[in-house]
């Protein structure tokens, strides 16, 4: 039996680049989840019967409205709602068990690299059919019904118990319960050679991976060391934990650093990685060396022929605005088209769709291909080790060839996070304000070239997104970047992003922060970063 239950809206549903984010608590509010998910329901309009995935990173809260969505999707048409055991499914699992299921779409419960527990963050996102993040019209769709939205419909009976693989009945639905690995893990097996890594493995080649204490734990073990033979301790922090162990589920130098130092250190692997809260970003560290994300995307497209799923060539490439120029430099050579679009993996689904390109990568950590519409981890990890078993040799060496043979984009991005917020909407209207008059001002030995607020046309679909980052470009192609992050619960989180282009490969050899020392202080001296949020440094610098 279903039943309607009155509500009344929120008016703070609107998804940012990734979903609805806020703090637990918050999430806590009475209907609060129920309000957003009957919005996804309303505005996902879809045929009665259809099937949804539900899954989630296991962070607290999590169980609570895996029940709810279950529940509610019940009683809102669906036919079949394909869970993951325990509500666990990474993100790009969920992406690919709604494409392999022909699905309508899934909810997706998670906070991504935010820290969880009782006052962690929490999300919902809503992935579409084809396996990828809704699109913005889906988005802002959902936002409009939750301006109105007077009731919500579930079913009165309690949700299966999500610990038991099989069917079962809830009101005109089956509910069923999966693993949350298989079908993922053999994907896996699909893309990549895993004869030729399981040899990498064996001849001694050492790897560490550091799944954080959120959801790649179980999938890593049983890839990395069931599947490719890695001794037993490969995975650390390999147990999901709600509150992932008290930590920051953010694969980057700061919150990964148990793996940097062991990689920096005399006895360090020969490869480490590690993966974020829901699974869809990675780090890559080789001995010694920290990989950039924008670097990593270059050097993936550059050698994906060398897995057996990209063997016959790659379609294109497409990265995010933020994202270095290193991607281009590699589609130039392999004369395939590249992409540059706005912040947030929901952009890249239509190039994906359309076959315009096969491999997408973000600075955020975030690379991944055709097989699924996600950003993908564990795929990034296995494919460098791919590339690794084929090449034999180490990640520096590969690094440093490539950066001879391409150039070398020196990259940092600064974060400024929990900023006050009307602070951060005046340094971006401040900086909007003044881009007209910028081009052919001089900043040190700086010139600037050109200088606007990104906007992007889709190509497929046409549609267009504006205010998607200021960029200032100076005549040899360096470049500086600000924007405010779509993702944050607090605040407002300020992104500098800063590049400059290196082919002197006598100069690879140099610190990034040396590097770009003149830019970071331009970037200060252009944005009024210190003098409007009060803050001396960033907080993070990826
Ligand atoms: C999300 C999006 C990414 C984006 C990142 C950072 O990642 O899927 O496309 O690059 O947020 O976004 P922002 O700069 O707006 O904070 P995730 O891993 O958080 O889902």
């Amino acid at each position: 039996m279903s039943k309607t239950v009155a509500t009344r809206p929120y008016d703070d549903q609107k998804p940012g680049t990734s979903g609805l984010r806020k703090r637990v608590p918050h999430f806590q509010q009475p209907n609060y989840a129920a309000n957003f998910i009957q919005s996804i329901f309303a505005a996902a309009r879809v045929e009665p019967g259809s099937t949804l995935v539900i899954g989630g990173d296991g962070r607290f809260f999590n169980r609570e409205v895996i029940g709810l969505a279950i529940r509610m999707a019940a009683a809102n048409g669906y036919g079949r709602i394909v869970v993951g055991r325990n509500g666990i499914l990474s993100t790009p699992a969920a992406s690919n068990l709604i494409r392999k299921r022909g699905a309508s779409g899934g909810i997706i419960l998670s906070a991504s690299h935010n820290p969880g527990g009782p006052n962690g963050d929490f999300g919902i996102k809503y992935n579409v059919s084809n396996g990828g993040p809704a699109p913005e019209k889906v988005t802002e769709a959902i936002f409009r019904h939750t301006r109105t939205i007077s009731e919500y419909r579930i079913v009165e009976d309690a949700a299966p118990d999500l610990s038991v693989l099989g069917e079962t009945r809830l009101g005109d639905a089956t509910v069923e319960i999966v693993d949350p690995v298989s079908d993922y893990a053999a994907l896996m097996e699909e893309l990549f050679d895993f004869a030729k890594l399981r040899d990498l493995v064996a001849s001694g080649f050492r790897l560490r991976f550091d799944a954080m204490h959120a959801v790649t734990g179980p999938y890593a073990h049983e890839i990395l060391e069931k599947r490719l033979g890695a001794p037993a301790g490969t995975v650390i922090n390999g147990e999901p934990k709600e509150d992932f162990g008290g930590g920051h589920p953010d694969p980057n130098a700061v919150y990964a650093a148990e793996l940097i130092s062991e990689m920096m250190g005399p006895a360090a692997p020969d490869f480490g990685a590690a993966s974020d809260g829901d699974g869809d970003r990675n780090l890559i560290v080789g001995r010694g060396i920290v990989v950039s994300p924008s670097d990593s995307l270059a050097v993936l497209a550059a050698n994906a022929h060398l897995a057996p799923a990209y063997a016959k060539g790659i379609a294109g490439i497409a990265r995010s605005m933020p994202t270095s120029g290193a991607a281009d430099r590699v589609a130039e050579k392999l004369k395939v088209g590249i992409y540059e679009t706005p912040t947030g993996w929901k952009f890249f689904g239509n190039l994906l769709d359309a076959g315009k390109v096969t491999i997408c990568g973000e600075e955020s950590a975030g690379t991944g291909s055709d097989h699924v519409r996600e950003k993908d981890g564990l795929w990034a990890v296995l494919l460098w080790l791919n590339i690794l078993a084929v090449r034999r040799e180490s990640v520096s060496e590969i690094m440093a060839a490539h950066w001879r043979e391409y150039g070398r984009t020196f990259y940092q991005r600064h974060d400024y996070e929990e900023i006050d917020k009307a602070a951060a909407d005046g340094l971006m209207e401040s900086l909007r304000q003044r881009l007209a008059s910028m081009a052919g001002q001089r900043f040190g030995t700086l010139v600037v070239s050109e200088a606007d607020d990104f906007s992007y046309k889709d190509p497929v679909d046409g549609s267009i997104s504006t205010g998607q980052g200021v960029r200032i470009v100076f005549s040899g192609g360096s470049r500086i970047v600000f924007r405010l992050s779509g993702t944050g619960t607090q605040g407002a989180t300020l992104r500098v992003y800063i590049e400059r282009f290196e082919p002197d490969p006598a100069r690879h050899g140099d610190a990034p922060a040396d590097a770009l020392a003149e830019l970071v202080r331009t970037a200060d001296v252009i944005g009024e970063i210190k003098a409007r949020t009060g803050r001396e440094e960033p907080d993070v610098v990826t």
